[in-house]
């Protein structure tokens, strides 16, 4: 509406949000249309695909092919970052988990679809005619390879008691929750702002025995109040990103996935979860950190990079990186 968004990257966006129209369809229907369950894969990162996964993330790369303006996309579900052929328009290279926290689809609980969006380095752009598979591939792993300040725009659709899609492309964020009456996404969130502060931890504290000592002290000092003492802080995990992050932008407090003795980089994936999941925090007023600096400065070295995050009020994730 205010006119400061490109139209070729317009309708990059807009077909995203066709996707996950389809998505929180699928979701919704998973239990009753055989979707549950896994799909007898592992993705690149040995982990038990689901069949909605697979799903999932046909739509999505679909979708992105038909815009005509994507040139590189990568999947947390692929391998490598895949160029696409059809380009006639803009050369958008797309990152997306189709279908994050899957883990929860059998038991109906939340799950989510997080992307991201990058201009194409101009001397990435793969050359159909003229170079074999290997030179494409490796063009596609430098294209997809960017920091986080680099994004143009990001965003996540959360699949819950309703379908919200938050985005921003560097001037806010908004969000727009389905309508099924009329399938249309209405905004419903205007200029999300984090809260500085808020009492509200959300980890999984099973891996407490695994963690440093410093951020064994941090989670401590919470049960007794935080910085400023009082009230202890309030635990809650879904263990699915998309909503234990949309409920920490909306209430304030801090999410985190740290890394411990046994994982020293945590789970989650730099380019497909924590950047685009960094830049809505701070362009929402609240921060993304991996305990000692920004995620958003994180030179990318590989894919499927795992990387500790921490995001959410500002003056919580200060307090966290105080200990690390
Ligand atoms: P899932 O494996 O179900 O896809 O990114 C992966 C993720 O879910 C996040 O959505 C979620 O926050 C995290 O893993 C949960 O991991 P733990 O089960 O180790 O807490």
């Amino acid at each position: 509406m205010e006119e400061n968004i490109d139209g070729e990257l317009a309708v990059v966006l807009s077909s995203i949000s066709l996707a996950c129209k389809q998505i929180a369809s699928l979701v919704q229907r998973a239990g009753i249309m055989g979707m549950t369950g896994l799909a007898g894969e592992t993705n690149i990162q040995g982990e038990d695909q689901k069949k909605l996964d697979v799903i999932s993330n046909d739509v999505f790369c679909n979708i992105l092919r038909q815009t005509g303006r994507t040139g590189v996309i990568a999947s947390e579900e692929e391998d490598v970052p895949v160029a696409v052929e059809e380009t006639f328009g803009g050369n958008y290279v797309v990152v997306f988990d189709p279908l994050d926290g899957s883990s929860n689809i059998d038991a109906a609980v939340s799950t989510g679809s997080i992307w991201g969006i990058y201009e194409s380095d101009s001397t990435c752009i793969p050359d159909f005619s003229t170079e074999d598979a290997a030179k494409i591939e490796e063009k596609c792993v430098m294209n997809v390879c960017q920091p986080g300040n680099n994004l143009l725009c990001a965003g996540y659709c959360m699949y819950s008691s309703s379908t919200i899609l938050v985005v921003t492309i560097g001037q806010g964020v908004y969000g727009f929750t389905l309508d099924p009456t009329v399938g249309e996404f209405i905004m419903s969130h205007h200029k999300i702002q984090v809260p500085k502060a808020g009492k509200i931890y959300s980890f999984n504290e099973g891996n407490y025995a695994m963690w440093t000592d410093g951020l064994k002290k941090y989670m401590d000092s919470l049960k007794t109040g935080g910085k400023d003492g009082g009230k202890p802080y309030s635990a809650r995990y879904i263990g699915s990103l998309v909503g234990d992050f949309h409920r920490t932008i909306l209430y304030g407090g801090i999410y985190g996935y740290p890394g411990d003795s046994k994982n020293p980089n945590g789970k989650l994936r730099l380019l497909y979860e924590c950047a685009p999941m960094s830049f809505i925090a701070e362009q929402a007023g609240g921060a993304g950190s991996d305990g000692k600096g920004r995620i958003l400065d994180i030179m990318p070295q590989k894919v499927h990079q795992r990387v500790p995050f921490f995001t959410g009020s500002v003056n919580e994730v200060k307090y966290l990186e105080s200990f690390m």
